[in-house]
């Protein structure tokens, strides 16, 4: 299998924590920008990464939350099989999703010319920034302080939100949140797949 990848990616990252900590044999291709083709990653018609080329091409994974539940199944799962833990860590990822793509969008704006910054979306993004981490801060005491189907996106998220846009420091927003990120640190899979130095 094949993980079409970019390094700055949160939720490319998302994957190799779990091809990291499962050990999977997983090779991990870095892939360039296409023009408007997006990514040349793999056969995804969303020109995104991460794409996961499986042994059949016609059968590729392409969008991350899809691709991280194929790989955390096929060894020693993270995500709950049913009931209430398997919605809270859906939710739990898909709200560390919504934080990468707060400031995803965010950045998207802000590298135009600055004649063309809209001023409004901007600070829709960063208010969306704001208020995650804010609400994470209160809840994050229920969460996992190790890898988990949830934790894995909110860490990306976190790490992403440092790197390109600092200026919000969400740590002193979240000092709750930024403890709770701070114990990922020392695990090797988050030092592996860190590529914001
Ligand atoms: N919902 C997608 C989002 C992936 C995504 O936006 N990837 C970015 C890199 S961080 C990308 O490939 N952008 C290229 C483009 O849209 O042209 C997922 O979770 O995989």
């Amino acid at each position: 299998m094949k993980l079409y990848d970019s390094a700055l990616s949160p939720f490319s990252r998302k994957c190799k924590i779990i091809i990291s900590a499962k050990e999977l044999d997983v090779e991990i291709v870095q892939v360039d920008k296409d023009g408007a083709n997006g990514y040349a990653s793999g056969d995804s018609p969303l020109g995104k990464v991460p794409c996961l080329e499986r042994n059949y091409p016609e059968v590729s994974l392409y969008d991350s939350p899809l691709i991280c539940e194929y790989l955390d199944a096929l060894k020693d799962p993270w995500l709950p099989k049913g009931g209430e833990g398997r919605w809270k860590a859906y939710r739990m990822h898909r709200i560390g999703d919504g934080l990468s793509e707060a400031v995803y969008n965010y950045r998207y704006e802000i590298v135009r010319d600055e004649a063309l910054h809209w001023s409004q979306i901007i600070e829709r993004h960063e208010t969306a920034i704001r208020n995650v981490v804010t609400y994470l801060d209160g809840i994050i005491q229920y969460v996992p302080t190790k890898w988990s189907f949830g934790s894995i996106s909110v860490v990306c998220a976190l790490d992403y939100a440092d790197f390109r846009a600092g200026h919000i420091d969400w740590q002193a927003l979240a000092p709750n949140l930024a403890k709770w990120h701070t114990g990922f640190k020392s695990l090797p899979e988050w030092a592996e797949t860190y590529a914001y130095d």
